[in-house]
């Protein structure tokens, strides 16, 4: 089994600079160390060069820094394409959620029905119409399901990545009103805290993986550090109270990797200059031991 890490430096989805040091948080907390016993190879290829580009509101569609993320976003997809290709399991670490506009446009090619479990307090179901803020790391999971601007869902040359009866959020409990509709127009499944609380993680993950199993023949995990709550993992641009726990977290990475189901993997949203001590990314670390396979005994 081989692992390729790759870094996604971006910070253009939103407003808080510093998340495009996340990658740099995470292989200081140790993500090389910590995940190369599990695995028969692990190769760091390095950071996608995003640079220090200009950022820019599009006029006409109100998007923020449409062109370069959409431009960046096609970086990625081709790096991680190569490395589905060459049969290792990419790990891609952000960076904000945007970038998961170029992950899946990499992995979903390679899959008739790629699955996806959204980890997150938000939906990151906005469209330009819909979005409060002009976010595009708002917008990766509509882009994804073919719902955006076409610069956007054009990324990876192919449109749509997935489809909304194999998608699963877990953790929401910030949605916009626009997300919520979209989420009941397509019957989209979500967990929200509520879910959460009321059945507890266990069940809820293995409604998750049985739901995903039967119909699905990859999986891709994208975990934004903020679907945790915000004692647990601090350094992240939007914080919202009330939010999944570290043990609950570790719960369900342990589920996932006993499951076998996950084909490949993002790690988002971590900003080590609004974070605690790099306590976020070493959050981060841990949780992706537990996924690859990391027993406590
Ligand atoms: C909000 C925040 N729904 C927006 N989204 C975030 O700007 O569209 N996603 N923070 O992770
Ligand atoms: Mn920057
Ligand atoms: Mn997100
Ligand atoms: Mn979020």
């Amino acid at each position: 089994k081989k692992l390729s890490i790759i870094g996604m430096p971006m910070d253009l989805g939103q407003m808080r600079r510093g998340v495009d040091m996340g990658p740099s948080a995470i292989r200081y907390a140790g993500v090389n160390e910590r995940l190369k016993n599990l695995f028969d190879e692990v190769h760091d290829l390095g950071d996608i060069a995003i640079g220090r580009p200009e950022v820019a509101i599009d006029a006409e569609s109100n998007l923020r820094n449409l062109d370069l993320v959409a431009e960046k976003s096609q970086l990625l997809a081709n790096q991680v394409d190569q490395v589905v290709q060459e049969g290792a399991f990419p790990l891609v670490l952000g960076g904000d959620h945007s970038i998961a506009i170029g992950t899946l446009a990499g992995v979903a090619k390679h899959y008739k029905n790629l699955g996806v479990i959204w980890y997150d307090a938000h939906g990151d179901l906005n469209t330009a119409e819909t979005s409060p803020s002009g976010n595009i790391h708002g917008m990766p999971l509509a882009v994804s399901l073919g719902i955006g601007h076409p610069l956007l869902t054009e990324v990876g040359g192919y449109n749509p990545k997935i489809k909304a009866e194999n998608i699963v959020i877990i953790g929401a409990r910030a949605l916009d009103d626009g997300e919520k509709e979209l989420i009941k127009e397509k019957g989209i499944k979500v967990y929200t805290m509520h879910e959460i609380d009321r059945l507890g993680m266990t069940k809820v993950m293995e409604d998750t993986i049985a739901y995903l199993k039967e119909k699905t023949d990859g999986v891709h995990l994208s975990l934004d550090l903020d679907g945790l709550d915000p004692h647990d993992a601090p350094g992240v641009g939007t914080p919202v109270n009330g939010g999944i726990s570290y043990r609950e977290s570790h719960l369900a990475m342990e589920m996932l990797a006993e499951s076998g189901i996950v084909t490949s993997a993002e790690f988002v949203e971590v900003n080590p200059i609004l974070d605690d001590k790099n306590r976020t990314a070493s959050v981060a670390v841990a949780l992706m031991g537990s996924l690859f396979g990391e027993k406590l005994l």
